[in-house]
This record gives C-alpha cells, sequence and structure tokens, in this order.
C-alpha cells in the first residue's frame, strides 16, 4: 500500500533540484534537500518510537525544519499535530493530555515548561528560531533514506484542535483524502504551478498557513518564500519578485496603509487570496484600485479545509465567497429542522465531500453533533446562495470571535474570566476593529463587596489564556443585560460598550 498523501505532495520531488523554501535569510533549501530532510527526520521520529497513528506534536517557530518535520511525520505514518506558539502552559497541559503524543517538539526555550506536561515514555525534541536544537541534530546524523510507512485514505495525517462553543477544545481528525483532495482542488483552481512564488507569512499551525498554503505548494513544485511573521517590510521586498500570496484580511489592510504598495509593485504578481476571516468589500476595492488585483476571496474551516472560492476567470465578487469547489457540496439548511432552505433565504451552510473531516478526537457525542449521518458537516456560519450557487456568508450561529484569523471563543474566554476569585459572572463579545477585523471586550459583575481593577483580571487571565484570547477591554457593570428567557443579551452589550476605550 502506498501513502497517500506522502506520494503526493513530497516523494514526486526526490530528484527536483528547484528550489522550495526561501528564508528571511535569503537562504534557500531545494525539494530534493527538502525530501531528505523530512527522510531524516522521519527517521528520529521512528527511533523515538513513533509507531504508524502516533501523534507529534509541534509547537515550534516556522523555520525550514518545521516544515521538514510535518513532511517527516506524513512520511513516517504519524499524526502531526500543529500547536500555536502563543499558547500557554494550561492550554498546552490540555492538548497534550488529550492527544497522549509520543513526540513533543517544542522551542528550545521552552522545553523546560513542556518537559512536565510530557506523558509518560513520550520524547521531548527541540527546534529554536536559529533551526537549531535537539531534532536538527538528531536528523544531521540519521540517515537521507526512510521507507514510507503506508497510508491509505482514511488514516490520519493531521490533528488540528479548535476551541468550541462549550469553552473545551476539539482535535479535529484530518486524514490522507481530507487534505490531499483539497490540495489538489484548490492547485487546479488557482492555477499554482512550479512557476510561481508564493508570500508565506502565515503562521504553519492553522490549516490557512499549513495545509491550504504548503499543500498546494507541494503539490504544484512551487517556490515558498517563508516568513517568520507578517513584517511589511519584507511582504514590500518580496512583491517584486513573487506571483501569489494567501492571507488573512489584516494582511491587506496593513498592506494598503502602506505607501509602497502600488500596481508597479506587484507587476509580477499573479493572485492575492484572502480567507479565515470576512474581507471588507472596501478593502477589496480599496486593494483592486491601487494594485489592479482583485482579491481572490475563499471560505473554510479547520474541520472542512476548504469550502468555497472566488473564481479564478471568472468575477470576483466582494463581500462574497463564491462557489463550492469542485468534489464539494455546499447546502443552505434551516439551522431548527435542517431541512434544505429554497434557494435565497438565509441559513445554516452545511457542507460535504472529500474534504470533510473524520470527526472529532475522543469526542463521539460532539461529532455525531456536528457531523451528520448523511456527511454533511454544520459549520455554524449563516449564508445565502444566489441563482448560480455563489455564497455570501452573512453571519454566524456559533458565538464566536474571529480576531486577524484566529477564532476565539467566548465561552473558554468567560470561563477564565469567571475562575477569577471575586468575578460573579461574564459576558465576552466581539466589538468591530479596523485592524484585526473583531476585537475582544468582556463585561464583568463582581460579586458584592469585592473591589477588583480590570488590571487584576486581566493579570490572572493572562496566565491560563494565550495572548490573542485575552480582551483588550473590561466593563464592570452591576449586572449584564438578560432577555426575559435569562439569556445574556450581546447585541445590548455590543451597543451600548461597541468602542474599545
Ligand atoms: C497577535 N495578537 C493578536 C492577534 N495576533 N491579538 C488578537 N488577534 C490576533 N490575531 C496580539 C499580539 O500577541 C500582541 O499582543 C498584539 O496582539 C499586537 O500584535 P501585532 O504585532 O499587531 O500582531 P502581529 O504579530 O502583527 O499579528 C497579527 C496578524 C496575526 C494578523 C499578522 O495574528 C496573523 O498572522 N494572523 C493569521 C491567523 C491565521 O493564520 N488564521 C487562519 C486560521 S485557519 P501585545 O500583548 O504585544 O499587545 C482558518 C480556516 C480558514 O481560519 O478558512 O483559513
Ligand atoms: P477555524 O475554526 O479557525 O477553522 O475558522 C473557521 C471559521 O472562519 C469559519 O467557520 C468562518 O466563520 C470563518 N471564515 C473562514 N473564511 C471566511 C471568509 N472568507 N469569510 C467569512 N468567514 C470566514
Amino acid at each position: 500500500m502506498a501513502n497517500l498523501l506522502y506520494d503526493a505532495l513530497i516523494a514526486p520531488h526526490a530528484t527536483n533540484t528547484a528550489p522550495f523554501l526561501i528564508g528571511d535569510d535569503g537562504r534557500s533549501l531545494n525539494y530534493a534537500d527538502f525530501v531528505q530532510r523530512a527522510a531524516r527526520i522521519a527517521n528520529v521520529l521512528t527511533a523515538q518510537g513513533v509507531r504508524p497513528g502516533d501523534r507529534v506534536v509541534a509547537q515550534v517557530p516556522k523555520v525550514a525544519d518545521a516544515v521538514a518535520l510535518y513532511a517527516g511525520a506524513v512520511q513516517a505514518g504519524a499524526v502531526y499535530l500543529p500547536l500555536n506558539t502563543g499558547y500557554t502552559q494550561a492550554e498546552l497541559a490540555y492538548f497534550i493530555a488529550d492527544a497522549a503524543p509520543k513526540v513533543v517538539v517544542c522551542d528550545s526555550r521552552d522545553a523546560g515548561a513542556l518537559r512536565p506536561l510530557c506523558p509518560d515514555g513520550a520524547a521531548l525534541l527541540t527546534l529554536g528560531a536559529d533551526g537549531r536544537g535537539t531534532l536538527s541534530a538528531a536528523a544531521d546524523a540519521a540517515p537521507g533514506h526512510f521507507t514510507t510507512v503506508p497510508r491509505g485514505p482514511d488514516d490520519l495525517a493531521g490533528l488540528l484542535y479548535t476551541s468550541g462553543t462549550t469553552g473545551r477544545s476539539k482535535g479535529a481528525m484530518m486524514t490522507h483524502r481530507n487534505l490531499l483532495s483539497n490540495a489538489q482542488a484548490l492547485t487546479d483552481l488557482w492555477r499554482i504551478t512550479a512557476q510561481d512564488r508564493l508570500i508565506h507569512a502565515l503562521p504553519i499551525f492553522h490549516t490557512h498557513g499549513l495545509f491550504v498554503a504548503l499543500n498546494t505548494s507541494l503539490l504544484a513544485g512551487a517556490q515558498v518564500r517563508l516568513m517568520a511573521g507578517l513584517q511589511p517590510d519584507a511582504v514590500i521586498a518580496e512583491l517584486p519578485q513573487a506571483t501569489l500570496m494567501m492571507g488573512v484580511p489584516t494582511f491587506y489592510t496593513r498592506l494598503l496603509a502602506d505607501a509602497r504598495l502600488t500596481a508597479a509593485l506587484c507587476s509580477q504578481m499573479r493572485l492575492f487570496i484572502s480567507g479565515s476571516a470576512p474581507l471588507l468589500a472596501e478593502t477589496h476595492d480599496a486593494f483592486a484600485a491601487r494594485t489592479g488585483h482583485k482579491i481572490l476571496e475563499r471560505y473554510g474551516m479547520t474541520e472542512t479545509n476548504m469550502i468555497t472560492s472566488n473564481p479564478y476567470d471568472g468575477a470576483r465578487v466582494a463581500g462574497t465567497v463564491g462557489f463550492a469547489l469542485p468534489g464539494t457540496e455546499v447546502v443552505i439548511t434551516d439551522p431548527a429542522t435542517g431541512a434544505p432552505l429554497p434557494q435565497g433565504e438565509v441559513g445554516m451552510i452545511e457542507v460535504r465531500g472529500p474534504n470533510v473531516f473524520s470527526g472529532y478526537w475522543n469526542m463521539p457525542d460532539k461529532t455525531r453533533e456536528d457531523l451528520r449521518e448523511t456527511g454533511f458537516f454544520i459549520t455554524g456560519d449563516l449564508g445565502v446562495a444566489d441563482g448560480d450557487g455563489r455564497i455570501s456568508i452573512v453571519g454566524r450561529m456559533k458565538d464566536l470571535i474571529i480576531a486577524g484569523g484566529y477564532n476565539i471563543y467566548p465561552k473558554e474566554v468567560e470561563d477564565a474570566i469567571n475562575a477569577v476569585a471575586g468575578v460573579l459572572e461574564s459576558a465576552v463579545f466581539g466589538v468591530p476593529d479596523a485592524d484585526l477585523g473583531e476585537q475582544v471586550v468582556a463585561a464583568v459583575v463582581l460579586e458584592a463587596g469585592i473591589a477588583l481593577a480590570p488590571a487584576d483580571i486581566a493579570a490572572q487571565v493572562a496566565a491560563t489564556l494565550a495572548r490573542f484570547k485575552q480582551p483588550r477591554r473590561y466593563v464592570l457593570l452591576d449586572a449584564l443585560p438578560r432577555n426575559t428567557m435569562g439569556k445574556v443579551q450581546k447585541n445590548v452589550l455590543r451597543r451600548d460598550h461597541g468602542g474599545l476605550r
């Protein structure tokens, strides 16, 4: 048996001497060397006891060996589990306990904090921002050939945690078929080829930067200019050589704020793609006016990979997310009954296809709730289709804030605030933000007779929640506004406390 993902994305490059990853220092790693690096890392993982189906956790800086670690894990038949580098000890403890990995790879400077979290028998390896660490050293010494572990379409290749409305994160199980089918659909649709050079400024611990950006590049043999993060100077310097860019809307608003962004600078560019959060029509229009490029907006989710995309050749309509990808079905249903709605009516977006995950890790009940027996996944997003099948997202059923493309579930933040001694209850909501799209605000009610300043609450919340989830503003109230059913009225909070200051 073959290894579906490895055979399609990595093996074909064994003798390809074209550049693959180009780092911030200008140094590049060619495809053939990358394939060999992945094999060395697969040998390291196997030597640490990794067997098919074992989880490999990576909380690592964005360096070439981090990408090779993903490829090596796939070649070794492991399940790759990337984690946000901003997570706190408390968050990491949950993910590691839930996933029970055989190997954990972390930044060299975090090793002391992570060691106590590793399960018995699991190995801890390191990889620093300078590309060095015990993983790299072991890979240097390991053989450059590895006999690929067979994996079929239904075997897991990735486990990606996504927060939920219950406040508990869920591991989305991604199979080889899920990842490969989506990479193929996107590469075709967006016409990605070996002539492309991608500006990669997204984190590589989420679907967007990891699967959408890297799997399509690997499939096509494209060059990837790997940037540690979104640094406008680096993007501006790279644009004249690049042909392709993928980003969240904040990337585009920040680039627009830079006077150096001009049509001439983008003359080699073929395609700008946006996703993970709504792209405002005004951003789309301003970008087109400045550069001559109409940003192509697409829509996706961790559990489903990409679902819809605006067309490459046809009209890229601002405020819409385009059409279902080939091989993927989208239906709009009545949120209460699940029955399909007539065209033109707003309802729940449901999706079915080879891109849809196989369920939540260790959570069969939650899987049954969100993934119907018919194969349709209930996204929690509200949308409407026009007569041609073009989808617009008009809202969300799920209580979710998206800031700079990161998802923040209010329930998780409320749980952290409510755990602070002296807090009676809280309600967390999103308010519009010009830079990040939305930002997090918390309304807090203290217990009678308690005097707590917002800074005291913030300091304690910082110990449990990653920075991007922490409220940017706290409002102390005597009571939360509730409707007659007793439900907190977040729309009232948003109306009364909508500003960040
Ligand atoms: C950073 N901070 C954030 C934040 N990013 N806070 C809220 N939301 C975010 N997204 C914090 C920092 O820790 C810092 O805290 C402060 O905000 C200011 O940071 P910054 O320097 O402005 O942030 P920066 O490092 O420039 O990052 C902003 C960003 C980044 C937009 C470039 O967040 C980013 O790359 N986002 C992409 C997320 C992504 O890949 N999403 C895809 C998910 S997959 P302090 O304490 O210093 O003030 C998915 C499916 C799909 O959704 O469809 O794709
Ligand atoms: P995540 O759970 O991090 O994978 O985020 C997925 C969610 O991001 C989706 O359910 C949508 O709510 C949102 N999303 C992704 N792409 C878009 C888009 N183009 N427009 C609006 N929302 C989007």
